[in-house]
Formats: structure tokens, sequence, C-alpha cells
């Protein structure tokens, strides 16, 4: 055999080095694919989110909620969780604009549980968090954070942490928006428990109030939920504030109604809406 030549054809060497580089090239995508298939894959925590979302969404039948978390996701994905205004959520209430409920719109202010209580049970008034909105996040968290596209429902930053963070940006911005189209009879359920029945710092105070307009809204109907307690009653200096900042031309009335009535009337199919306080 002569030294120093390979036992092995010129042409057959090259065929096995064209199958070497073929299957490295092949490897090579494999790897690159999987990679991307890692990062492209969602979270536990981010598709248990997004279910919710559009499970919550797709509630609304006429809602195109592929496109509605789309626009959502862009108001605070990549962002600074301390950093993302009401503004950033601009588009998404244009993506699913409130259709008004004329007269039968409540607004609230501590009283979420017996307020909810009484629109689930009863149809007849329609709070921002049974629009589409507001119930496709209602008692959510969420946050983005710089360099990545993912959501995160934990180490997001709490309510009072900073102003512009994602979660209190948004009920800000539809709170907004959900006033702006506030329009004839308005109600507002308040709590009669507390010595501030209205407080200019809550979002009932400094968003919504200020947006009812008298061109839209006729009369602003407060419920002033009361216990036995009855710590505040319609007469409350607060409440004469809420009338000093209501547009001029709106009137107002407020009524007290103790809770155990409000409940009654929730529970009891025949009572009719105005019935209950
Ligand atoms: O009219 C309603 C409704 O339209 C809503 O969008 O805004 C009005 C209610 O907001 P509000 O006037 O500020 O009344 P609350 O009861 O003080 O706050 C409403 C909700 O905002 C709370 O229930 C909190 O939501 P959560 O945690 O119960 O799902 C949240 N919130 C307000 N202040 C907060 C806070 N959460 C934590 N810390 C705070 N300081």
């Amino acid at each position: 055999m002569e030294r120093g030549v390979s036992s092995m054809p010129g042409k057959q060497r090259r065929r096995r080095c064209v199958v070497l580089v073929v299957v490295a090239v092949l490897l090579l995508i494999v790897i690159i694919a999987v990679a991307i298939g890692v990062s492209l894959q969602q979270t536990p925590e981010q598709e248990q989110f997004k279910d919710t979302f559009i499970t919550r969404c797709e509630r609304f039948k006429e809602a195109n909620c592929p496109e509605i978390w789309k626009v959502f996701q862009q108001a605070y994905v990549n962002q600074d969780h301390c950093k993302v205004p009401a503004e950033a959520y601009d588009a998404l209430v244009a993506a699913a604009p409130f259709t008004p409920p004329c007269n039968r719109m409540m607004f609230w202010s501590k009283t979420k549980d017996v307020v909810h209580d009484f629109t689930e049970k009863k149809d007849c008034f329609v709070t921002l968090e049974d629009t589409l909105l507001g119930e496709v996040l209602d008692g959510l968290t969420w946050c983005g954070k710089e360099g990545s596209d993912e959501t995160f429902t934990s180490g997001c930053p709490g309510w009072s942490e900073c102003v512009d963070n994602p979660v209190r940006s948004f009920w800000n911005r539809i709170s907004a928006a959900y006033a702006d189209v506030a329009c004839g009879e308005v109600t507002a359920m308040l709590n009669g428990s507390i010595p501030t029945p209205f407080h200019p710092d809550s979002i009932f105070g400094s968003v919504e109030l200020k947006r009812f307009n008298a061109t839209r809204v006729k009369t602003l109907n407060v419920v002033l939920v009361t216990q036995d307690n009855k710590v505040t009653n319609c007469t409350n200096a607060s409440l004469k504030d809420l009338q000093m900042e209501l547009d001029k031309g709106i009137k107002y009335n407020c009524k007290e109604a103790p809770q155990s009535q409000i409940n009654a009337c929730s529970s009891d199919p025949a009572a009719p809406c105005g019935s209950c306080w």
C-alpha cells in the first residue's frame, strides 16, 4: 500500500465531506429552531393570564378578542413597570369602545362588594366592571419589563408603589373613558360607613365625577349605603364637596339605603330596580 496515499478515492472523500457539512448545517438549524421555540414559549403564568383574558373577553360576542389582547399588551410589554402612563391604554379604549347604557350606568367608591353583588343579581345597572374592558381585567395584576416581551403576574408594583404602574394606569384610563360617555340618570353607590363617603383622591373623586358633563348627564343619584352604625348620612360634608365639584346643570339627589335592604332586594328577582333604595 503506497505510503501517504489515502485509501479512499478522491470522489468518495469529497462526498463524505459534503455529507458532514450537510449534517452540521441541519444540526445547527435544529438547535436554532429549538432556541427560538423555547424563547417564544409562554410561561405558565403568562398562559394562564392570557387564557383568563380571552375567556372573559369571549363572553362579549361582538368582540375581536385576539386583537384586543394584542392592543392591550402593547401598552405595557417591554416597558419599565413604573413608566406606563394612563395614555398607554388609549389604543385599547379605541379598540373596545363603550356603548354607554344611558340611565343605567353605576359608579361606586369603597362599595365594591355590595355594588357588584347587586349588579350580578339584578340586571338594573352596569358598572365599569360589567363592561368588556372592566370585566377582562377585574381583580388581575400584570406588568412587563424592559427587554422582555412577556407578561408578568408576579413581581409587579403595588397600587401605591408608583403612580404610572400598568394596573393603576389601566383603571384610571378606562374609568375616565366610562365617565366620558356617562349619560342620562347616573347612579353612584357610596359608603355611608366611613367618615368621607366622597374622597377627592379616589378614582370616583379624582377621575370620574369631573367628567360628568351636563350636556349628557341629567342627574347624579347618590345611593349612600349604610349599616346599623349609621356613620354618615346625606348631609355629610364630603357630599357637599361632591356637589360643589359636580358640573353645573346636573341635578343631584342623595338617598340613604341600608345594606340589608339592598341585599334583600338584590336577592328578590321580582323586586323592580327602583325598589332597592
Ligand atoms: O366608579 C368606580 C369604578 O368605575 C372604578 O373604575 O373606579 C371607581 C372606584 O374607584 P375608587 O373611587 O377609587 O374606589 P375604591 O373602592 O377606593 O377603589 C376601587 C378599587 O381600586 C379597589 O377595589 C382596588 O381594587 P382591588 O384591589 O379591590 O381589586 C383599587 N384601589 C384603589 N385604591 C387602592 C386600590 N388598591 C390598592 N391600594 C389602593 N390604595
